[in-house]
């Protein structure tokens, strides 16, 4: 395979089918992150969660709840929520005492933008309002919403993000590929672990699915997070480059070639359950090869369009 674009994941790459979702999710954060307050810390709420992103958690909560039959309103406050989670996490991870990033989503990072002190209290209140929206959506069961606020504190706590953030600083070098995994799956794999459970459990899905979904949540986790590995060093991806230098990720263990032959195996694996779970050729399917496709070997995308 030839190198990859260095816009291998952009906005257009994921979006083009999925237009009126995208513009549901950017209308409903900024309502939620309306312009009525002005003081600092909401800009800097906006500045970050408003920036171009992907969008890919709150894409995938979505599209699984309209696949799963969940009422439309009450999944788009959640995916909004877990958008806040995630671009909360972000804020954090650019400050001068953890990556020290200037650039991000192509925009200077909101501490750049506000100051540390400006940025961290945007990013407490991003985290606080997004719990608040779960617990407050209208139309969901009481017990139901109660299961959903666990379920993101968890993907966010001790054993989720803030797991894998300390992990990332604090014991990056020398790791073993198992290591890695680990990291790998606490950093990006138990947030998209709890949207899609968040789609199921708004759908009432039965156990069987919510598992499915689980295991393809952490092949995409492990996908995604070797897809980030390997665009490290390149630029035009709206954010610093070189970030991993002096950290053992899979890349510097293996090569990019094997690296890209990982990534191709566990979207392989995410096709499996994704398939179990919608038929083939679902939705989030086509997502994925469109999200993927710069990056993947032809082998990939045509196993899954032969699909
Ligand atoms: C309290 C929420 C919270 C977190 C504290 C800082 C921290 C612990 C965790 C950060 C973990 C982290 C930075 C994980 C990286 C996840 C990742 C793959 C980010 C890039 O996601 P994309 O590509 O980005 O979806 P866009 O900008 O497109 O949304």
């Amino acid at each position: 395979m030839g190198p990859m674009p260095a816009q291998s994941v952009s906005q257009e790459d994921t979006t083009c089918t999925l237009a009126p979702l995208r513009d549901d999710i950017e209308r409903h954060l900024a309502t939620l992150l309306g312009e009525a307050e002005q003081d600092q810390v909401s800009q800097a709420m906006r500045h970050s969660t408003l920036a171009p992103g992907k969008r890919v958690r709150p894409l995938l909560l979505l599209m699984a709840a309209r696949e799963l039959g969940a009422p439309t309103q009450p999944a788009l406050d959640l995916a909004c929520a877990v958008e806040m989670v995630h671009s909360a996490s972000l804020v954090f991870d650019d400050l001068p005492c953890m990556d020290d990033a200037e650039l991000r989503r192509g925009r200077p990072t909101t501490h750049r933008r506000y100051g540390e002190d400006i940025a961290t209290l945007a990013a407490i209140a991003l985290l606080t309002r997004a719990f608040s929206i779960v617990a407050s959506t209208p139309g969901i069961d009481g017990d139901v919403k109660s299961r959903m606020v666990a379920r993101l504190a968890d993907a966010v706590g001790t054993q989720g993000l803030v797991k894998g953030q300390y992990k990332d600083l604090r014991d990056s070098t020398a790791r073993s590929a198992g290591d890695i995994h680990t990291s790998n799956r606490l950093k990006t794999g138990v947030l998209f672990e709890a949207t899609l459970d968040i789609a199921a459990l708004l759908a009432g899905a039965k156990p069987s699915t919510r598992k499915q979904l689980a295991s393809f949540a952490d092949e995409l986790g492990q996908a995604f997070q070797l897809c980030d590995d390997l665009l490290d060093d390149s630029p035009c991806q709206g954010k610093d480059v070189g970030k991993d230098q002096g950290k053992t990720t899979l890349v510097a263990l293996l090569g990019k070639d094997a690296a890209r032959r990982q990534l191709v195996a566990h979207l392989d694996q995410a096709d499996v359950h994704l398939t179990a779970v919608f038929g083939e050729q679902g939705e989030i399917s086509r997502f994925m090869r469109k999200l993927f496709e710069p990056v993947c070997t032809s082998s990939w995308t045509s196993h899954i369009s032969s699909a």
